[in-house]
């Protein structure tokens, strides 16, 4: 409770304040960002918004969305730093050195690798949010909770748990949705349409596209898609719709590794690997990439034909002999 008193504190003594939150914005960062701006705003201060990207369309319907720039010009030298769901600076892309000239810097994250780079660092692991922890904050302030604070905070939190069902999701995540869905007649199921259900057209039309490549190899251990920038073009997609894509042949019954071989221009082909249990970012290195163990990828150049190959080979070797630290974790 210290950390959010001494957090407090400076909210109160401090008259103006430049709120930044990370690159690939995010419900949470969005969220978190929007209702703590809004809070310092009803504390009569003086408040910008600021965000190293353009607000993604699907969070736009937030109260106050319109208000956040992607620009830097508006940057206040002598207003106190709050950055927001970032567990380093390099997360806020070109707003950096801006924070690192500010005298006061107030560091909010959940994130266990937070590098506490902050005058003030508000960091707590066990927040399944930074919204979560923005929500104890105006509690400890005795701050009334407005509809449009509620709304962004239950959006922060039901996107950063992907709609309550990640591991970080606790009794007292639920707890938090609970009182935010109590203090104003939120409409979850409208939420959670506008952010988990809905997508672009063009989204379904490359899905399709690329589903119709699935190859299975290995006694069905190993599933692979591929994709390609012809077919993006097409489908009239952009690069970031294929993201989730690669997840369908992860999670396949009984698929060990899940792969995405993606074509682009200039003879270069980007490989996505998903896995369930196996070391993927061992597999990625092998090819020179690298990643997280469960979520890798690797570029090659080179005729596709081959590469496919060489990648499928190696994959079928590690779902054989997957390296014996992770095989003797499997539940
Ligand atoms: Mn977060």
């Amino acid at each position: 409770m210290r950390d959010y008193e001494t957090v407090i504190r400076l909210f109160r003594k401090m008259g103006s304040f430049c709120l930044v939150s990370h690159m690939q914005p995010d419900g949470d960062s969005i969220g978190s960002l929007l209702a703590l701006g809004e809070v310092l705003v009803k504390s009569g201060k003086r408040v910008r918004l600021f965000t190293p990207a353009a607000v993604p369309r699907k969070y736009a319907f937030l109260p106050g969305s319109e208000n956040i720039s992607a620009e830097s010009g508006g940057w206040e030298e002598d207003a106190a730093a709050v950055v927001l769901d970032c567990s380093d600076l390099e997360r806020t892309g070109y707003f950096k050195e801006m924070i690192a000239r500010s005298a006061v810097v107030i560091n909010i994250d959940h994130h266990v690798t937070n590098r506490r780079f902050g005058t003030v660092n508000l960091v707590d692991p066990q927040a399944a949010a930074t919204g979560d922890i923005i929500f104890r904050l105006i509690k400890a302030m005795q701050l009334e909770l407005t509809v449009s604070m509620a709304e962004c905070l239950y959006v922060a939190i039901s996107t950063d748990t992907g709609s309550f069902k990640f591991d970080n999701t606790t009794a007292d995540t639920h707890r938090a949705a609970a009182s935010l869905l109590e203090s104003h007649a939120l409409n979850p199921g409208m939420i959670s349409q506008r952010i988990f259900d809905e997508y672009p057209l063009s989204y379904l039309l490359v899905l399709k596209k690329v589903l119709g490549t699935l190859e299975l190899f290995g006694e069905k251990k190993i599933a692979a898609v591929t994709a390609s920038r012809d077919m993006l073009e097409h489908c009239g997609a952009q690069v970031d719709e294929l993201d989730g894509i690669i997840n369908y042949t992860r999670n396949i019954e009984g698929v060990e590794i899940g792969i995405m071989f993606f074509i682009d221009r200039g003879g270069e082909v980007k490989i996505g690997f998903r896995s369930k249990n196996i070391d993927v970012s061992a597999l990625a290195g092998r090819f020179g990439g690298g990643g997280h163990p469960r979520a890798a990828g690797c570029r090659l150049k080179g005729a596709y034909g081959s590469i496919k190959e060489q990648v499928i080979r190696e994959a079928l070797l590690a779902v054989v002999s997957p390296p014996d630290d992770l095989a003797g974790r499997r539940g």
